[in-house]
């Protein structure tokens, strides 16, 4: 179903080596890897607040909580492997079509499986900085113990994600807006598009760019009434379609 869809679609568009295509990531590109989605059944935050778990009041107040917590994300990341969207997204910045990963999942599993324009507009859980900005870091290669993790300054270690409250990195913002405002494709895989900023980035591209939106996902979310094709499935199975027709349609 989705193959004619997608060839379809593909046909009113202008496929050459010039097009530049964005990904827009979030949890639903890592189910095949096995990780957790945050919202809805079964999610990370299921019978929790974000902002307990996700903030840095949340922390302030319960430190053991938070990083028991992330101690569950970090030991399932460490045992998670790339999957079949990371492979197909790899295939096509080596054909030279796309310019840039903005991932809001913190797992690395884009760098992992060799893409190199990654945007960890989030952060990333394996790695920590001071609480209290002493400057000490660390990279985790195993599940951290015991927790707390303390910090040699004598406050706390906590893990280098971006939480509720907390303002994204400046550069980051800087490279998402180049390249938002230069794709002629934004690829919206597996989020909810329920975080700010994030949540803006495709329209921000679509009004103050030229660019095209597709939507992979396996239901609607807030993305689904401006994307130009929604392709409903599991992401695991569509994306590497999509590559694969995108590429033969750069040859036509
Ligand atoms: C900020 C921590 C300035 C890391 C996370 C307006 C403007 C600016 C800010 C705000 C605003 N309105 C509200 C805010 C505040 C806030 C916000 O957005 N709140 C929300 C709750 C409304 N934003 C912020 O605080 C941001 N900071 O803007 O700074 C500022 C500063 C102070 C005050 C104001 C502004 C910081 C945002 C970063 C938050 N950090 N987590 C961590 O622990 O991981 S966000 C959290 O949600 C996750 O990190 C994740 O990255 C993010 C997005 O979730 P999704 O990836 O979309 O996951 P979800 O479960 O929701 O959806 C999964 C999807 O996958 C579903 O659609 C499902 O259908 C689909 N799916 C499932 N399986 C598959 C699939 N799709 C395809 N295939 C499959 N197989
Ligand atoms: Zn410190």
């Amino acid at each position: 179903m989705e193959k004619n869809e997608i060839s379809k679609f593909l046909e009113t568009q202008d496929i050459s080596s010039n097009t530049k295509i964005v990904a827009i990531i979030g949890s639903g590109a890592s189910v095949a890897s096995g990780l957790k989605t945050f919202r809805g059944k079964d999610g990370l935050y299921e019978g929790k607040r974000a902002e307990d778990l996700a903030s840095r009041q949340g922390f302030t107040q319960d430190p053991t909580l938070v990083w028991t917590w992330y101690r569950e994300r970090i030991t399932k990341v460490l045992n998670a492997d790339p999957n079949s969207i990371h492979i197909a997204l790899v295939k096509l910045e080596e054909e030279g079509l796309l310019t840039s990963v903005i991932t809001q999942n913190v797992d690395g599993l884009h760098r992992r499986a060799g893409q190199s324009n990654v945007i960890e507009i989030h952060g990333n859980i394996l790695k920590t900085h001071c609480f209290n900005s002493c400057g000490r870091t660390s990279e985790l290669t195993k599940a951290p113990d015991p927790i707390p993790v303390k910090c040699d300054c004598g406050s706390y270690q906590r893990p280098s994600v971006v939480w509720f409250g907390e303002s994204l990195d400046s550069t980051n913002l800087m490279k998402v807006e180049e390249h938002l405002l230069s794709a002629s494709i934004v690829l919206i895989i597996g989020t909810s598009g329920y975080v700010y900023p994030v949540a803006q980035f495709p329209i921000f591209a679509k009004s103050q760019g030229k660019a095209t939106l597709i939507e992979f996902n396996t239901d609607e979310s807030a993305f689904s009434d401006v994307v130009d094709l929604f392709v409903k499935g599991p992401a695991e199975s569509t994306i590497p379609t999509f590559v694969d027709l995108i590429l033969q349609a750069k040859l036509q």
